[in-house]
């Protein structure tokens, strides 16, 4: 897929411009709404830009783009995950199904494993999507591969009942990371919902107070579709962190700007490839300097 590239967008549309005019701010609007930033957002953004270049009268892209990166800044915002030691902790992977959550599962698993390489055990999978045929399997099999217990039940049985023997196995030990995988379908959207409120309660309940996180997992290629995710988990069982699959697939990610602005969501890892070390924490500054080319 081609690489969306803003700084050469950016460039094309100034041409042999001497200032900045209308069309530049119109075209300008349109290369953020093509980025993924969403159209009310990208106004927004723009009406802000012009005012400032005309007041701070700029003449080179770099410094519109210089700008437009600190506008940005103030909405694209960033969180770490850091399981506590000595308690439970159990991170709830959210999302609707093929955007990457039980490859993320496996991928958090090795980051986590690897920093708390001291604790043996310290993770544990729970094989909570029991609804799609051949889901426990597969994360069985990433549970091997990276060298991690996973706790399953049979397909079609209680999700949430998966949770709580996971998290019982990991109080035995005293201290411990759970990372749960989830169904992204059911027969209906109120079904799915309902198992996640389920599933939402014995989590909350099993877990050490503040030890307990809900982690949306969003496919970068799908663009503001992501938001509309977002509002549904958010509203469904609130949402604490984000974690952007398939960052390899585009260069876009602008979503992430919205989701900050109007759901308040930090982003916590990005993932870019299929391997268990395509994982990385997300960096705010290193995301906008990437998506503006500056
Ligand atoms: N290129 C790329 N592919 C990814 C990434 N993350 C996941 N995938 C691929 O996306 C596909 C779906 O991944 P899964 O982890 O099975 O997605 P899921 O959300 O668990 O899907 P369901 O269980 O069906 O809801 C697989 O082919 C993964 O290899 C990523 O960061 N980059
Ligand atoms: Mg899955």
């Amino acid at each position: 897929m081609a690489k969306f590239n803003f700084k050469e967008k950016l460039q094309k549309i100034f041409g042999g411009k001497t200032n900045f005019d209308d069309d530049f701010f119109d075209e300008m609007t349109d290369v953020l709404i093509e980025s993924d930033i969403g159209a009310k957002l990208a106004f927004e953004l723009i009406e802000k830009l012009e005012k400032q270049c005309r007041e701070l009268k700029l003449k080179e892209t770099s410094e519109v783009q210089n700008l437009l990166k600190e506008l940005l800044t103030e909405y694209v915002l960033e969180t770490t995950l850091t399981p506590e030691r000595n308690k439970i902790n159990v991170f709830l992977v959210l999302g609707v199904n093929g955007v990457g959550k039980t490859t993320s599962v496996a991928k958090m698993a090795n980051f986590y494993k690897k920093e708390f390489y001291d604790v043996d055990n310290f993770v544990t999978l729970a094989a909570a999507d029991t609804f799609r045929a051949a889901a426990i399997d597969q994360l069985k099999y990433h549970g091997e591969k990276v060298g991690v217990r996973v706790v399953a039940h049979k397909d079609g049985a209680d999700p949430s009942a998966v949770v709580f023997d996971a998290v019982e196995s990991a109080k035995s030990k005293g201290e411990g990371l759970v990372l749960v995988d989830t169904a992204g379908r059911l027969h209906n959207k109120e079904n799915l919902v309902r198992e996640l409120q389920k599933i939402d309660r014995t989590a909350k309940q099993k877990a050490s107070e503040g030890c307990y996180k809900k982690i949306l997992v969003l496919d970068a290629t799908t663009g503001q579709n992501g938001l509309r995710q977002a509002e549904v988990f958010n509203d469904a069982v609130g949402v604490d962190a984000v974690i952007l699959t398939k960052y390899d697939s585009t260069a876009k990610g602008g979503m992430i700007a919205t989701l900050g602005k109007d759901l308040k969501l930090p982003v916590a890892f990005d993932c870019f490839g299929e391997t268990y070390s395509d994982i990385e924490i997300f960096n705010k500054e290193k995301f906008l300097s990437e998506l503006l080319g500056n």
